[in-house]
């Protein structure tokens, strides 16, 4: 197996044996080799949509199982067994769409080059292993060619996992589905230069712009806009449902389903900003937010005493002292927990085994009490917009510093929490995403009534900084984010934090430190890039950064 796609790679170079986040090297290579076929797929598809034949689907069953592949989702050898022969059937089966439209249009059959990924067949679970090892990341053997496909995969992978969610709540965009297809087909054709990906990759970025704005539409328009919101951090006491992960439409159903049960249900890590949405604020029996970030699940699953409910990443491999109470659904996976399988057309997921389960279970332990707040969507805070701009006109708030993205295992990220408590009393903190829980609970005040941390929400949410920045820009009379006194502070760890960043510099941003280390998969050449056209840069100490972003 080589593997360097998140933050915690072995060395900060690459897991070679078994991943740090505890995937084993079958099933990384069984990756490996499912986005190899993928590629095959999107190698047609693409080629079918330049003929005009317009189909959402194909990209939204690649945009799955793409984001299997994302850190902390799908640890199952046999999951990607069999999504490798599904995915050979889909590319036969698009292949075949092609050959036959572009005979049509021609009058002779297609007779280009064809990529292996293209062509490549085999059957069964052996012949997989066997040809995962010569598909991976290392195949690609000019390190800068390398670093640049893998930089536009992993940017993929992301956007992939933000329309999945979108499509849950039935929104689709026709144009980030066939780009996928497109960026995903680059990845196979060896005429490509470095400036040619350099272009595909701010194109992706492009993309995950509108993969967040519809991502934002379909949340929206379904549960109403987050509106600042006090989150209980206590608990109560009677049995618990605690739910992880990031979809919604999995927590709508839970809810409903424990509706008058006696069973209260809880948020975890990500989950926590679904109780800002007016929708969700009905349910008496949705108590709080229990925890703190994906990477100390282990402790606090632990300490639940009730069934867990994953509904996408970040899933630790759990330990026998609470194994039997997590449940996995949607992409997720993990050999031996029970899985609650998708919805069949027309009817909610079935959560009885979870419910069954709390029935007998004891009350959570407190971890903790008091409240959090959250729920400074683009909505929200644009509401105030009059109060922000006149704040900064004033010069009571001198700066914006966004610090959303990832949190992680890394002790270096206190950094995080260093300069969240470092930052002067006239600066606001813009976040969103896991990342926050280093500061969140932090009591830093406000400014005139805006409290000094905005929380837009969960990663994807990200999107609404980008609003808040944007319609700043309108309040100050310029086009330019970067004239702006906003700074970026990002920290990522797996590959919708690389999509987020993708989108930033799509956007322009400049100057964004990234932390706590820098990609792994960024070669030396490609991050010359990224510092003369971008500025990226990676963290320092909280005092120096601090002093420069400030001063
Ligand atoms: Fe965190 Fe995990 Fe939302 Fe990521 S839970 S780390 S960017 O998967 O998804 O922020
Ligand atoms: Fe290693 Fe991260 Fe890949 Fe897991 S996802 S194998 S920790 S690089």
């Amino acid at each position: 197996m080589f593997c360097f796609q998140c933050q915690e790679t072995s060395n900060n170079t690459g897991c070679t044996e078994v991943g740090i986040c505890g995937k084993t090297s079958e099933v990384a290579n069984l990756q490996d080799l499912l986005i190899f076929v993928l590629k095959g797929v999107a190698f047609y598809a693409d080629k079918a949509n330049a003929l005009g034949l317009r189909d959402d689907e194909t990209p939204l069953k690649v945009a799955r199982d793409l984001f299997s592949t994302i850190t902390n989702v799908n640890f199952d050898p046999d999951f990607f067994v069999q999504r490798i022969k599904e995915a050979l059937n889909l590319r036969n089966h698009v292949r075949k769409v092609f050959f036959t439209a572009y005979e049509q249009k021609h009058g002779h059959p297609f007779n280009e080059f064809l990529p292996e990924a293209a062509t490549w067949m085999a059957n069964t679970r052996e012949d997989f292993l066997v040809k995962a090892q010569t598909v991976g990341v290392l195949a690609t053997e000019d390190v800068d060619i390398r670093s640049l496909r893998e930089l536009l995969i992993y940017g993929l992978k992301g956007i992939s996992a933000y329309i999945e969610h979108a499509d849950v709540l039935r929104e689709q965009d026709s144009a980030v589905c066939a780009f996928i297809m497109e960026g995903l087909a680059a990845t196979t054709d060896d005429t490509l230069t470095a400036d040619d990906l350099i272009a595909l990759v701010l194109k992706a970025g492009n993309t995950a712009v509108k993969a967040m704005a519809l991502l934002d539409r379909a949340n929206t328009s379904t549960y109403g806009h987050p509106e600042p919101t006090q989150v209980n951090i206590g608990v109560r006491n009677r049995p618990g449902i605690l739910v992880s992960g990031h979809d919604l439409k999995d927590l709508e159903q839970l809810l409903e389903q424990t509706k008058d049960t006696g069973i209260d249900v809880y948020t975890h890590g990500e989950m926590l900003p679904a109780h800002s949405y007016p929708f969700f604020k009905k349910y008496n029996h949705f108590v709080g937010n229990y925890g703190n970030a994906w990477h100390e699940q282990r402790k606090e699953f632990a300490a639940f005493n009730g069934p867990v409910l994953m509904t996408t990443n970040c899933l630790v491999p759990p330990n026998d002292e609470y194994k039997d109470r997590v449940f996995t659904t949607g992409v997720v996976q993990f050999p031996g927990l029970v899985h609650i399988p998708n919805r069949e057309p027309g009817k909610q997921k079935d959560f009885s085994p979870l419910i069954e389960m709390a029935r007998r279970c004891d009350p959570p332990i407190p971890l903790e009490e008091g409240l959090i707040s959250g729920g400074f969507a683009h909505h929200a805070v644009l509401s105030i917009a009059d109060r922000v701009v006149e704040a900064v006109r004033a010069g009571d708030i001198k700066r914006f510093v966004v610090m959303g993205g990832c949190e992680g295992r890394h002790v270096s990220r206190q950094y995080y929490r260093q300069v969240a408590e470092q930052l002067p009393k006239d600066t606001v903190i813009l976040t969103a995403g896991c990342a926050k829980y280093r500061y969140n609970k932090l009591n830093l005040g406000d400014i005139n009534g805006i409290p000094r941390i905005l929380d837009a929400g969960q990663c994807n949410d990200a999107y609404s900084l980008v609003v808040i920045a944007l319609e700043l820009a309108k309040a100050f009379d310029t086009d330019d984010i970067n004239k702006l006194p906003i700074s970026f502070d990002i920290a990522w760890y797996e590959q919708k934090a690389v999509a987020v960043l993708l989108a930033l510099l799509s956007l322009g941003v400049k100057g964004i430190r990234l932390g706590p280390t820098l990609p792994a998969f960024i070669s030396p050449a490609v991050l010359k890039i990224l510092i003369e056209k971008f500025g990226v840069q990676p963290i320092g100490s909280p005092q120096e950064d601090i002093a420069v972003m400030v001063g």
